[in-house]
């Protein structure tokens, strides 16, 4: 089956903790720190692999995680950094925050590559908190949680070319005809369920390689929901030419290419400002013989490049191809959406000092902000030095102002990011 769209939930790996050690000599009697550092996380990634088409292989699987780093260990030994992930999507895959919607990397060129889950950092060992007043600090930091979320991938295949037209009209014959894909082929509607991708061959004496794209069918209401085509159409979004395959032995090709220029402009009426090229098919039948001269003279009228072939046969194909090759771009700008996409947005993560206090439903106190969640962490409240830094840290930020022109009373329950603490008048005052 082909996939096209898909949720996933990506943990980056959590940065190893620091360790609080001391040195131990023979006559040294008290070795001074040498905890060393913890590990950071293994973050994950996204790489275009070109020769991928769908997202199948994301059906099944939901959850990724990547490596957590590795203490610190004494003697200053930094853990191990926790393994990368990579993971690999088809061109054209555009992600998105799902929780907010925010576009967050265009994947378009071959090989391109996106971080949508950063790694923590590894927590600090207790070497860094030494000062000359504090000789043998037992506080080291924990390492920093991996960042996790929910990305949406969203495929709209890199194709050249477009083709699209009603059920049956010969849009996969075309392809067959002028490409090595061997899709699927009969006389009946919506045989094409997934798009279809080939390679244009312009002749030996053009060295561009555009590729082509064969969609489902689109019928009267496509842009609507109707059929099989619409959820289709964003795959020709990204293409520099459409090309309109029309049945010409239909009982009425005029109105066959009136739907279809109807239901791609309520898709997205940039879709006809791209260049058009329509092929009437079916030439070898009588039926279509009669209808092209009245479609020949209307399509004049309207400006529209227009060609007979008869796909089975081979007729008008060559033509096609120069019409085609004409309105083409360089080789150089094959293979890249025309519109400014494939830019890779970066997630810029501000790591203000702002903080909010709110009250839950059960009367705590929940302190929101990025800084504060940060400290709190990676603070290991078992060590009485590191909690007392961390009241220093919510003195220094205002937070414990804040709290108590909240009203906190002893007692009461203040909880920021994970971590949920008990409201100590006297601690907090002494601190
Ligand atoms: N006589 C004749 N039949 C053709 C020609 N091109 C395609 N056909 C036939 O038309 C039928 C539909 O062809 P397809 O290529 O499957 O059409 P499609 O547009 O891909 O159809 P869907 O995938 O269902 O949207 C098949 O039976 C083809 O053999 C042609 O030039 N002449
Ligand atoms: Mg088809």
């Amino acid at each position: 089956m082909f996939l096209d769209r898909v949720k996933i939930n990506v943990r980056a790996g959590s940065g190893g903790d620091g360790a609080a050690t001391f040195r131990r000599e023979a006559h040294v009697p008290r070795g001074g720190p040498d905890g060393g550092d913890g590990g950071r996380g293994g973050s994950i990634s996204l790489r275009v692999d070109p020769g991928q088409t769908t997202l199948r292989d994301f059906r099944q699987h939901h959850h990724f995680r990547a490596e957590s780093g590795g203490r610190g260990s004494g003697s200053r030994r930094h853990g191990k950094a926790g393994g990368d992930l990579v993971l690999t999507v088809p061109p054209g895959t555009a992600v998105y925050d799902d929780a907010t919607g925010e576009l967050v990397a265009d994947l378009v060129s071959s090989e391109q590559v996106a971080m949508v889950a950063k790694g923590g950092r590894g927590g600090l060992g207790n070497v860094h908190f030494a000062t000359s007043t504090h000789q043998t600090p037992k506080h080291a930091q924990k390492g920093e949680p991996g960042e996790e979320l929910w990305i949406r991938l969203e495929l709209r295949l890199i194709a050249d070319v477009g083709l699209v037209g009603l059920p049956n009209a010969g849009k996969s014959t075309l392809l067959a005809a002028m490409t090595a894909a061997r899709p699927k082929i009969a006389d009946y509607p919506f045989t094409t369920l997934e798009p279809n991708l080939g390679v244009l061959d312009l002749g030996d004496e053009d060295e561009r390689r555009p590729t082509i794209a064969d969609v489902p069918g689109l019928i009267e209401g496509a842009s609507l929901g109707a059929g099989l085509g619409h959820a289709f159409l964003r795959h020709v979004e990204r293409t520099r030419i459409l090309v309109h395959v029309v049945d010409g032995s239909d009982r009425d090709p005029e109105w066959s290419h009136g739907v279809i220029r109807d239901e791609l402009e309520a898709h997205d009426p940039a879709l006809l400002r791209k260049p058009i090229v329509v092929a009437f098919n079916k030439m070898d039948q009588p039926a279509a013989v009669s209808a092209w001269p009245l479609f020949q003279e209307a399509r004049q009228r309207d400006g529209i490049a227009c060609v007979p072939i008869a796909a089975v046969t081979g007729q008008g194909i060559a033509e096609l191809r120069a019409l085609i090759a004409e309105r083409l771009p360089d080789a150089d700008d094959l293979g890249i959406p025309p519109e400014p996409a494939g830019v890779v947005v970066h997630r810029i993560e501000s790591l203000g000092d702002g903080f909010v206090v709110e009250r839950d439903a059960d009367g705590g106190f929940r302190v929101r902000g990025k800084r504060i969640e940060r400290i709190a962490a990676q603070t290991d409240f078992e060590i009485d030095e590191s909690a007392d830094r961390f009241q220093r840290d919510l003195g220094r930020l205002g937070i414990d102002a804040e709290l108590r022109r909240a009203g906190i009373v002893a007692g009461d329950t203040v909880r920021i990011g994970a971590v949920s603490l008990e409201w100590d008048r006297e601690a907090w005052e002494s601190a």
